[in-house]
C-alpha cells in the first residue's frame, strides 16, 4: 500500500449506518384525539418522540400493527424503536407499552422480539442485514399502562447498510446536565439521537449557559469541516422562543487547535462551515454567548452532528 493511499485510509471520516427517510407508514387503526393527544400513524416517523401512534382497537389492541413501506428495498441492520406513548413521563406510564412485538419483512419471513419495559429507544439488531422493502410491527402482548388499555408506539427508525454522513460519536460528555423532569431528561447524549424533541439542557443553578460546554469523542479520528445543529430546544417555535439559545461557540479539536463559530437565531436544522477542515478524534464546543428565552434559564440544544 502506498503511503499517500494508508493516508487516505486512515483519514476516511468514520461514519455509521443512515437512518432511512421517507418512510410511508400505515396502521391497523388509530385512536381518536384524547386529552391533547393526536394520534397519527405518521407520527412514527415524524422524528419526534412527543407525537405517538395509539391503536384505536378494544381492549390492548393484540395483533394490531403498523407498517412502514420503503418504496424500495433497503438493507436493514438494525431498528430503533421508542415503546409506549413518549408524550412525556406519565403518559408513557398511562398507556399500555408493546411487550411482544413481530417483525414481518416483504419476503414474508419474521422475528419475534421482546421489548424491555423502560423509558428509553430501544435497537433491535435483526439477525442478518435484512433486505426488505416494508417491515410490519405486529403487537402480540403488551405491559399494562395504569389508566389507559390502548397501546403505543411513539417514534420507529430504520439503519439501513448505506454509511451516514455524521461522524460516528463514541461518547459524549456535557459540563452540566439539567435534572429529569414530568416532561422527559435532559441528558447530552439526546444530542445525537436524530430526535428533534430531545435536547441537552445545562443544568446550572444560577448561569444562563454561557462558558456551558459539551464534548464528543469519535470512533475514530475523523475529518471534519461543518457541523449540523439544531440550537435550542426545537420542539416547537414556542417553546423555542422561551429556553434560552447559543449564539456563538468557540470549538476545539484534538490537536489543541480552535475556532470561534456562530449560529443562527432559528428553530431549524442549520450547518455550520469550519474555516478549514480538521482531522480530530474528539470536538470541544464551549458556548461563549447565549441568547435569553422568555421563561426559562437554560441552554439546550436538540441535534448537533458532525460532518466531513
Ligand atoms: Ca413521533
Ligand atoms: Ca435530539
Amino acid at each position: 500500500m502506498s503511503l499517500s493511499l494508508l493516508l487516505t485510509t486512515l483519514l476516511l471520516p468514520s461514519a455509521e449506518a443512515a437512518v432511512l427517510k421517507g418512510v410511508t407508514w400505515t396502521a391497523s387503526s388509530v385512536a381518536p384525539e384524547a386529552d391533547g393527544i393526536v394520534s397519527a400513524e405518521k407520527n412514527l416517523g415524524d422524528f419526534k418522540q412527543a407525537t405517538p401512534w395509539i391503536e384505536g382497537e378494544e381492549g390492548s389492541g393484540l395483533g394490531s400493527f403498523v407498517k412502514a413501506d420503503f418504496g424500495g428495498d433497503k438493507s436493514i441492520s438494525s431498528i430503533i424503536l421508542w415503546a409506549g406513548c413518549w408524550y412525556n413521563n406519565a403518559y408513557w406510564k398511562h398507556y399500555s407499552r408493546p411487550k411482544v412485538v413481530v417483525l414481518e419483512f416483504s419476503d414474508g419471513s419474521t422475528q419475534e422480539v421482546t421489548l424491555k419495559d423502560e423509558f428509553i429507544p430501544q435497537e433491535i439488531p435483526l439477525s442478518s442485514s435484512k433486505k426488505t422493502s416494508s417491515v410490519k410491527i405486529k403487537v402480540k402482548s403488551v405491559y399494562n399502562g395504569d389508566a389507559f388499555s390502548d397501546t403505543a408506539i411513539s417514534e420507529v427508525m430504520f439503519k439501513d447498510g448505506s454509511p451516514d454522513d455524521r461522524a460516528t460519536v463514541s461518547a459524549v460528555r456535557a459540563s452540566t446536565t439539567l435534572a429529569p423532569d414530568g416532561d422527559a431528561n435532559y441528558e447530552a447524549r439526546n444530542g445525537s439521537d436524530y430526535i428533534q424533541d430531545s435536547m441537552w439542557c445545562e443544568g446550572s443553578k444560577t448561569g444562563d449557559g454561557t462558558n456551558e460546554w459539551i464534548e464528543v469523542d469519535f470512533a475514530a479520528s475523523t475529518t471534519i469541516s461543518q457541523l449540523k445543529i439544531r440550537n435550542g430546544v426545537t420542539y416547537s417555535s414556542e417553546l423555542f422562543k422561551k429556553s434560552n439559545r447559543a449564539a456563538t461557540a468557540t470549538i476545539s479539536f484534538s490537536d489543541g487547535s480552535t475556532e470561534t463559530i456562530k449560529f443562527s437565531d432559528l428553530p431549524f436544522e442549520q450547518a455550520v462551515k469550519l474555516a478549514s477542515p480538521h482531522t480530530t478524534s474528539k470536538v470541544k464546543i464551549t458556548f461563549t454567548t447565549v441568547i435569553k428565552g422568555t421563561e426559562f434559564n437554560d441552554m439546550c440544544v436538540s441535534e448537533l452532528s458532525f460532518l466531513p
